[in-house]
């Protein structure tokens, strides 16, 4: 009971899903961010989905930040809406020393518009492997990678799971966007707009709710 509660005691929660072929780096990816960004208070894991829920503190508030990781096998095509519903933002990841799975990953990109995510971004990792050169045929290039980000209006940034800098500059990169989306007063309407979800924190908040009585007459 107690435990719940816990869950539950957050400012803001956001869903953020990351998408891509099998064997790109999807979990490796998430581990490397949970490990240095956050504490891991819920793990999960099923034959398709992992899941892990982080809470993050900065200097004002307290998010909850729930991670979705499938599995890129062909056969769980098929749960994508599903799994991406509902997502803040959504992490499109390709490895960029195996030029199939960015040709791939447009399909993710487009499999997933129905779920409007306000937020999505496209990683090229392994990044560490293309700059080895050993054993890669053709790689994927930055400007390629770039040049796909454009096309559908997304940050591109190259990773490597195994270094910590570059999965930390997609995580500022991510959570300054998150924070963009929330208004202030947090307006629960455009929160919701936006799959941001408020939390126990707020909703209780004397200032929060003085602030949205002077914006919306009908709120108590
Ligand atoms: N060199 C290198 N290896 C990586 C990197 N990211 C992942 N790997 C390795 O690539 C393999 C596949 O990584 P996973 O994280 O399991 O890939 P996935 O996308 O989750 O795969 P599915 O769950 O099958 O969809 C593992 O052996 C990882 O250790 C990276 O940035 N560089
Ligand atoms: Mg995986």
């Amino acid at each position: 009971m107690e435990r719940t509660s816990e869950l539950e005691d957050f400012h803001f929660k956001f869903k953020i899903s990351i998408v891509g072929d099998t064997g790109v780096g999807k979990s490796s990816f998430l581990d490397a961010i949970t490990q240095n960004l956050g504490k891991v208070v819920e793990n999960e894991s099923s034959t398709e989905l992992n899941t892990k829920t982080t809470f993050y503190i900065d200097d004002s508030y307290m998010y909850k930040i729930v991670y979705f990781d499938m599995q890129g096998k062909e056969r769980h095509h098929k749960y994508i809406h599903n799994y991406c519903n509902g997502s803040t933002g959504v992490i499109f990841l390709f490895d960029a020393s195996k030029r199939s799975t960015f040709e791939k990953v447009e399909q993710w990109i487009i499999e997933c518009e129905k779920c409007d995510a306000p937020i999505k971004i496209l990683v090229g990792n392994k990044i560490d492997v293309v700059m080895t050169k050993k054993n890669v045929l053709n790689p994927v290039t930055k400007v390629e990678g770039l040049g796909l980000a454009r096309k559908y209006g997304m940050e591109y940034f190259e990773t490597s799971s195994i270094g910590e800098a570059s999965i930390v500059q997609v995580f500022d990169h991510l959570f300054n966007s998150l924070l963009n989306l929330i208004p202030n007063p947090p307006d629960p309407e455009a929160l919701m707009g936006k799959n941001v979800v408020l939390g126990k924190r707020v909703s209780s908040d004397i200032k929060f709710k003085m602030a949205l009585a002077d914006m919306l007459p009908n709120y108590d």
